[in-house]
């Protein structure tokens, strides 16, 4: 069965699935959300209209890092992106969460609120959100001392959150130099084959970058 992916190439949640999938040279076809009738497919599927969404045969699958553990459990490679030691697979899902909810939902915060018709912004809200931003690098600048991935030796789950979302953070908010740690981290990321082909896939559409996209990366 043929796995479809409802995505898009600039997402950044799309981009961690993207990551995911060439780690293991995963076969699938890519359903491109660009135009309205790929986007009715995606309401029809998910009426959350959020992507990206992994379809396989009557099995639809939400949320990026659900649509990896699918992966993991269904078509499993030579890499596996979740240890199958519990403990360890904790401490991957936990790396996992705080890219989600400390780094990626603060930098949408900040984006979408710049693609707010005026008198609508809520500046409160993005002061929060970067203050978030600087709390969440200062952390993950320790975290990251003596590690090579986010969790330990391994690339994983965690790091296929971090990819996109530190790429995207640093155009949102500058990592400062002083969070050497998450810069070189970032510049590790970027190196990864499969992520820098989700890059590369991405280039075309960096006009889509509501702050404006910065000449590099
Ligand atoms: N919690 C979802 C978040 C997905 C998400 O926010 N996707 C963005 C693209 S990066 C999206 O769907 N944006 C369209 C919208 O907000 O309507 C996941 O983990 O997959």
């Amino acid at each position: 069965m043929t796995l479809q992916l409802f995505a898009h190439p600039f997402s950044s949640y799309c981009q961690k699935v993207l990551t995911a999938l060439y780690e293991n040279d995963t076969p699938f076809e890519m359903r491109l959300l660009e135009g309205r009738d790929a986007m009715r497919d995606l309401a029809a599927r998910w009426p959350m209209k959020r992507f990206p969404v992994l379809v396989e045969g009557d099995r639809t699958v939400i949320e990026a890092t659900c649509i990896i553990e699918y992966l993991d459990v269904h078509h499993p490679g030579p890499r596996r992106l979740i240890p199958t030691d519990r403990a360890a697979a904790l401490d991957v899902r936990m790396m996992d969460r705080f890219f989600d909810n400390y780094i990626s939902t603060p930098q949408q915060k900040v984006v979408f609120d710049a693609m707010r018709p005026d008198g609508s912004h809520d500046p409160h809200g993005v002061a929060e959100a970067r203050a978030m931003l600087e709390t969440a690098y200062a952390w993950l600048d320790n975290v990251m001392t003596e590690r090579t991935w986010a969790a330990g030796d391994d690339f994983s789950l965690a790091d296929c959150a971090a990819a996109p979302f530190l790429f995207y953070a640093d155009w949102t908010h500058r990592i400062d130099d002083a969070f050497a740690n998450v810069r070189d981290y970032r510049r590790r990321l970027l190196a990864r084959p499969s992520f820098a082909r989700a890059v590369d896939e991405a280039r075309p559409y960096r006009g889509y970058f509501p702050l404006g996209a910065p000449d590099r990366d």
